[in-house]
């Protein structure tokens, strides 16, 4: 019998951990980033799981040469902890000796252990599975994962289910033509374009759930704000009484992951130099009002009735910055034609959605509303767009045998990120893009 031994790598130290070894000789792991060569000595940066950290290579105490040790070499070093206060981690080590256990085998084509990537964003996405070794752009995606953590947090305390939802499916649940179809052992199948029919079936079973996954958009323009695939943050509630309980949870979640954010991703904030915002209340606006006084204020003529044009969700959101300081907006009551089958109408008016949209900085990065719950309302509404009800069942089979009122929302996680960081382009906070010209890496 063959036990495995788990105790290899547990016996090396987290970089994080070396101010508790102060005087102790210790090892760590991780990658040699940089080596800094000073008069006398140099410092040495060693990549490592949570962050950069410092090592001090003399010929006084270390017992190889320099020379030796060579730049994204893989290597455990055992060393002296010693308390520094200039270090972040608040000690550095001392090397003494390393142990090599990967190489690269030629210089990386891009310079990659600088501040930042010098390179321009074909160059940085080309280069991926290295370029995110810089230490920014590890950054943004370790913030990437924080939003992801303090959005689970959030809604595992608040009695959300997390679900993991199909993406191979038999029909999509946005409409429109950007679909990506596929070929499923002759039939037709389609990449799924949002969890949303999945959503609204465990509402059933669960009440509230949630998830986390990407979705497809076959979006045939190269824009930046658009990928092929994106990260989407979903959630579904039932008993609500009305769409404005979704913009209150959304809230919540944002002010909850954004205190998050701050409390454990400190390091990455202050390197990407990151705006979170402190959220208390979020203004909304009904959709055709926002129409108005965007025209109106910046006198513009109204040419398209039914959505906003992207310049018309910067300048909404410039308004509201000045009048409420708040850089968020949630804009309601869209058009029907505008908005997916499942949408509920309004009751007064049939023309328009309980649904709404948030803008943040200028950008939707959420769409959400309440949804049709009653089965006839359903059929009838899908008949009136010419739906083949027949292809629908197994949708409608949640509504068949009763769903409580319920509504939720669908969030891009990249649209977020980068909003957060500023990015003028969607693919910087993507780790591995797909667009229309764009299948590797
Ligand atoms: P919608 O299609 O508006 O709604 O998408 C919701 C949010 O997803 C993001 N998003 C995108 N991000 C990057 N690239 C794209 N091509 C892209 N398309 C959309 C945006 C957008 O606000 N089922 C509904 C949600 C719901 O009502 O629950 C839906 O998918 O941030």
């Amino acid at each position: 019998m063959l036990f495995i031994n788990s105790n290899i790598a547990s016996s090396h130290i987290e970089a994080s951990e070396i101010k508790n070894y102060i005087g102790q000789i210790v090892k760590v792991h991780g990658v040699v980033h940089k080596i800094r060569e000073m008069s006398g000595f140099a410092f040495v940066i060693l990549r490592t799981k949570q962050s950069m950290f410092q090592c001090v290579y003399s010929e006084e105490f270390s017992n190889f040469k320099l020379s030796e040790m060579k730049e994204n070499m893989g290597v455990v070093v055992s060393g002296k902890a010693v308390h520094d206060e200039r270090s972040r981690t608040g000690a550095e080590l001392r090397l003494y000796d390393f142990e090599i256990v990967s190489m690269s085998v030629e210089e990386p084509p891009v310079v990659i252990n600088n501040k930042e990537m010098a390179c321009s964003l074909e160059t940085l996405l080309d280069y991926r599975p290295i370029t995110l070794r810089n230490a920014r752009e590890r950054a943004i995606f370790k913030l990437q994962a924080g939003i992801c953590k303090g959005v689970r947090a959030f809604l595992d305390e608040n009695n959300f289910t997390e679900i993991h939802s199909p993406k191979i499916v038999y029909s999509g649940a946005e409409g429109g033509a950007n679909i990506f179809s596929l070929d499923y052992f002759g039939k037709q199948a389609f990449l799924a374009q949002s969890p949303q029919f999945y959503k609204q079936i465990t509402v059933g079973v669960f009440e509230r759930v949630y998830e986390i996954a990407p979705v497809f958009r076959a979006e045939k323009h190269d824009t930046s704000r658009h990928i092929n695939e994106y990260t989407s943050i979903d959630f579904e509630m039932g008993f609500i009484e009305s769409f404005y309980d979704i913009c209150n949870m959304e809230t919540k979640m944002l002010a909850y992951t954004f205190e998050f954010l701050k409390n454990n991703y400190a390091e990455e904030i202050s390197l990407l130099k990151a705006n979170i915002p402190v959220i208390t209340e979020i203004p909304s606006i009904k959709f055709l009002k926002a129409k108005e006084l965007i025209s109106k204020t910046y006198n513009r003529e109204i040419t398209d009735l039914e959505d906003f044009e992207p310049e018309e969700e910067k300048l909404l959101c410039k308004i509201i910055k000045k009048q409420t300081n708040c850089d968020f907006v949630f804009v309601t009551h869209y058009k029907s034609s505008k908005r997916p089958f499942y949408a509920m109408d309004s009751k007064d008016n049939h023309n328009i959605t309980e649904s709404f949209d948030l803008l943040f900085r200028g950008m939707e990065i959420t769409t959400g509303g309440q949804r049709i719950n009653d089965y006839n309302m359903q059929v009838e509404k899908m008949k009136k767009r010419g739906m083949n009800v027949e292809e629908f069942g197994d949708f409608l089979m949640a509504h068949k045998y009763g769903l409580p009122p319920h509504g939720g929302l669908g969030l891009g996680l990249e649209r977020l990120t980068g909003k957060l960081l500023d990015f003028q382009n969607i693919r910087l906070s993507t780790m591995f893009p797909r667009d229309i010209n764009r299948l590797t890496p």
